[in-house]
């Protein structure tokens, strides 16, 4: 079930990395709908301090703000929801210790890890990498096709993610995805390739 507060379709999915402060006032500025923010460097003390700040931006611009992989750090900050990953807290058990309205997103990288993650209450869905990416060195890229199948089989809203690019947007508005999660893409000219993608797929 996709919860009323979803803003669906999410169009560009903004990644924060690095500069996680611009780049999520930037991309609220060209209009995405949703920001993640992920950071795999800093302590849990700065990584707070950056959430808190991520969302008085996102609040300012009615954009969604996910926190990656921290359960502790979206409620404390306020965030609308988690992403979550294969290796994380599973589905069901975030959802025991989470409002009824927080979102949870989960990563997959098969159809029948889509299949499980909907059955289990995700509100949404990563599926990737569509491409091959070193923001992701370790998975094996699963191309379009199935991308594709996984977007035709799941009701829930599919964000396909991995090795994604403004070049290669057309590709994937051909098989149905209607949102992209991109990190190294948006790093820079944040605010210009948000309104690109949104224009691209149409949102
Ligand atoms: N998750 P870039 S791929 C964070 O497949 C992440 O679940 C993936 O980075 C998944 O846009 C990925 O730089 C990295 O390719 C995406």
């Amino acid at each position: 079930m996709v919860p009323n507060r979803i803003i669906f379709p999410f169009g560009a999915y903004v990644i924060t990395s690095n500069d996680h402060i611009r780049i999520a006032r930037e991309a609220c500025r060209g209009g995405a709908r949703v920001i993640q923010y992920r950071d795999k460097n800093s302590s849990k003390q700065e990584m707070l301090k950056i959430a808190d700040r991520i969302r008085k931006i996102t609040k300012e611009y009615n954009s969604l703000f996910i926190v990656n992989d921290f359960i502790d750090i979206a409620h404390k900050s306020g965030a609308d929801g988690v992403h979550l990953g294969q290796d994380d807290v599973p589905i069901l058990s975030a959802r025991e210790t989470t409002p009824d309205d927080f979102i949870i997103g989960f990563s997959t990288h098969s159809l029948e890890q889509a299949l499980t993650a909907e059955k289990e209450g995700a509100d949404y869905i990563g599926i990737g990498p569509v491409f091959g990416t070193p923001t992701k060195e370790k998975y094996n890229p699963i191309g379009l096709s199935i991308v594709e199948e996984v977007i035709r089989s799941v009701k829930i809203p599919v964000v396909a993610i991995g090795g994604l690019d403004l070049d290669n947007i057309a590709e994937l508005v051909k098989i149905g995805v209607q949102n992209v999660a991109m990190v190294r893409a948006f790093q820079e000219k944040t605010l210009e390739k948000v309104k690109k993608t949104n224009f691209l797929l149409k949102v």
